[in-house]
């Protein structure tokens, strides 16, 4: 598949996914969506890849979903799944590390998909929010669920009813993001990190990445007892063997399944 509204590069073990529509603040089509799905799951099977990070542009994130594309749509048009809301799933089945890096706004749909990803990076300009309500719909992928697990209920409330942007600062005091970096520093910033997870075992972080997020779909003691599983687990890598042997010799571990 040939792409033409985003960006692939690859950086050693990192890729880099650039969302472009700049004209457009990155407003995410069905276009869009398909081609992050196909990068996303060719990525993801790519064995050279330990990490992937989505980025936009300095201003923009992405704006939303595509508002000119929507709105002419009918109930069935977007019931049916063949626009809009297909491929918004698919970075859900990505089982490597996603890293967003947000400048600029991450309004709607570019909330939603920010929220999608692992780890969240916001650039000292970048701007949340869950405006839909203003036009007279609703976050469709993932907002009103996401945003309150992120934020806490009244914020995300407040954020769903009344379409009010939050801030770098406010987002990271609310634990949306995980950190605020000056946007003349995201992008290195993204890949660094990005570069720190490739560099370790992928099994073990797949498995790190896989119970994190059973926290949120699971109880504590049904969490607890994946997380014991897996831990279980490392133990059956030749990984786990050698970061521990490197420890105790005082060397750094060389990681086989990278
Ligand atoms: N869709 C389409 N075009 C957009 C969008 C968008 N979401 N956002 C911006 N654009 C376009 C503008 O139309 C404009 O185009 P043009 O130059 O041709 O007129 C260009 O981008 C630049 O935008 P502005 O001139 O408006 O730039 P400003 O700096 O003045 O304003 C804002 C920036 C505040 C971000 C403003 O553009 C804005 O409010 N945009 C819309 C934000 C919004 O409402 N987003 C939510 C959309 S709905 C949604 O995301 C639902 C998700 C559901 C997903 C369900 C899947 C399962």
């Amino acid at each position: 598949m040939s792409y033409e509204n985003i960006l692939v590069e690859t950086v050693e073990r990192v890729a880099v996914i650039t969302l472009h529509r700049p004209k457009a603040l990155n407003a995410l089509n069905d276009a869009l969506m398909d081609e992050l799905g196909d990068a996303l799951l060719r990525f993801d099977a790519d064995e050279a890849i330990g990490c992937i990070v989505i980025t936009g542009t300095d201003k923009a994130f992405a704006a939303g979903a595509d508002i000119g594309m929507m709105a002419g749509y009918s109930y069935m048009d977007v019931y049916k799944g063949d626009y809009v809301t297909r491929n918004w799933e698919t970075l859900r089945r990505v089982r490597k590390p996603v890293i967003a890096a947000v400048a600029g706004y991450a309004l709607g749909g570019g909330c939603e998909l920010a929220m999608m990803c692992d780890i969240i990076l916001a650039a000292d300009n970048a701007r949340f929010g869950q405006p839909e309500v203003k036009l007279g719909t609703m976050p469709g992928a993932g907002g009103t669920q996401r945003l309150p697990r992120a934020v806490a209920k009244a914020k995300a409330m407040e954020l769903c009813l009344t379409g009010r942007m939050m801030d770098a600062d406010e987002a990271e005091r609310a634990g949306l993001v995980s950190r605020i970096v000056p946007l003349a520093e995201l992008r290195d910033e993204a890949l660094r990190t990005a570069a720190t997870v490739a560099g370790y075992s992928l099994p073990i972080v797949m498995m790190i990445k896989e119970s994190v997020n059973a926290a949120y779909e699971s109880t504590l003691a049904e969490g607890v007892h994946l997380e014991r599983r897996l831990f279980h687990a490392t133990f059956a890598t030749e990984d786990q063997k050698e970061g521990m042997q490197a420890f105790v010799e005082k060397r750094a571990p060389a990681f086989r399944h990278r």
